[in-house]
């Protein structure tokens, strides 16, 4: 009631009340940007990421990213997007020498069903989780639309990206809403100001000897390293730190070939005829080369073609991984290392004699 009374002293409500009782809507919502930035810059937001509408209307997202929409029933806790598999142990992960990796045998990191896969129906009313799982391999995601029958507030959030949220306000029919003229400005005011954030956040400047993966502040994730060229003599090492949620990254050398098929098949898909397809993270990608506690020591020839990888970073401490990786080169020369998670995140280390 006190919102209806208060939207009769507006022009805008005027206008709304003229239109009588609607038919259902669809509103749109972008999970990641709202089109075009520049080169290596993601956001892990969307936008717009609070949305009002009527009982029986609908919202569709346009997933332009790796994401997922979730809506997690109150009081339940959201499942973690990936969780170590003990029954399904990795098999069968040799290196190039035709040497078993040391995580040969230990759990593969399995993406949680919930979070992977369609999960609930399409209807939205609090009572179960619904999610629309995501797109495996490269394949881009089709737009999830969901429909909201109930009054209430239904929070959502993307499960691979730990802040990534948003919330649809369903009030009653009586409760004037935004019209497509005021939904679409306030999208793009939110996306303007995340590109003024990025902009300040692609500036940064670490340490001499030190390489910043990523560069995240609320909805803006550089996909980037700082720098992404850095020189360094025989033996000095070089630390690599993820310093901010919620992306995830790692530090792959090797020949382009072998990390690129990497990261082409990081999310793996295998069909299992007794329940839904098991979704997992190539073994490859996500576990460091060698074992914990070896220092990453960089041959140019280890695992038979030059193969050192940091496994997976990040800055949550929620996670069983570390934020940094520490390298070493024992021969000068020029060695090129990628994120595997993320296409184009390309580095170099220039490594000179020693003096
Ligand atoms: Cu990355």
């Amino acid at each position: 009631m006190v919102r209806a009374a208060s939207l009769l002293a507006g022009a805008g409500a005027f206008a709304l009340l003229l239109a009588g009782p609607a038919a259902a809507r669809t509103v749109a919502v972008t999970a990641g940007p709202l089109g075009h930035t520049t080169a290596r810059l993601h956001m892990d937001a969307f936008f717009s990421s609070n949305v009002t509408i009527h009982p029986g209307d609908k919202v569709r997202w346009t997933i332009n990213g790796f994401h997922d929409v979730v809506f997690v029933p109150k009081g339940k806790a959201a499942p973690a997007f990936v969780s170590p598999d003990a029954a399904h142990p990795v098999t069968g992960a040799q290196d190039a020498a035709g040497l078993p990796f040391w995580f040969d045998g230990q759990p593969s990191i399995a993406v949680t069903p919930l979070a992977g896969l369609p999960t609930g129906g399409t209807k939205v009313d609090g009572s179960k989780l619904v999610g629309s799982g995501l797109a495996a391999g490269s394949g881009k995601a089709k737009p999830i639309t969901f429909t909201f029958p109930k009054v209430g507030t239904y929070r959502y959030q993307c499960l691979v990206h730990p802040g990534m949220n948003g919330v649809v306000e369903v009030v009653p029919k009586s409760g004037a809403i935004p019209g497509p003229a005021k939904i679409k400005p306030a999208a793009r005011k939110e996306f303007a100001a995340a590109m003024k954030t990025a902009t300040k956040l692609g500036k940064v400047k670490p340490p001499a000897g030190e390489v910043l993966a990523g560069n995240d502040k609320g909805p803006v994730a550089w996909l980037r390293f700082f720098p992404s060229t850095i020189t360094v003599k025989v033996g000095q090492p070089v630390k690599f730190t993820v310093k901010s949620k919620p992306e995830a990254h790692t530090v792959t050398f090797g020949p382009a070939a072998y990390t690129t098929a990497i990261e082409k098949g990081f999310v793996q898909v295998t069909p299992n005829p007794t329940g839904p397809p098991r979704i997992t993270l190539n073994p490859l990608g996500v576990y460091p080369s060698d074992p914990p506690a070896v220092p990453l020591v960089d041959t140019g020839a280890n695992h038979g073609n030059g193969f050192v990888n940091s496994g997976l970073l990040d800055a949550d401490p929620a996670t069983p991984q570390g934020a940094t990786a520490t390298f070493t080169f024992t021969k000068a020369g020029t060695y090129r290392y990628e994120c595997v998670i993320h296409p184009g995140m390309d580095g170099v280390v220039i490594v000179s004699p020693p003096a």
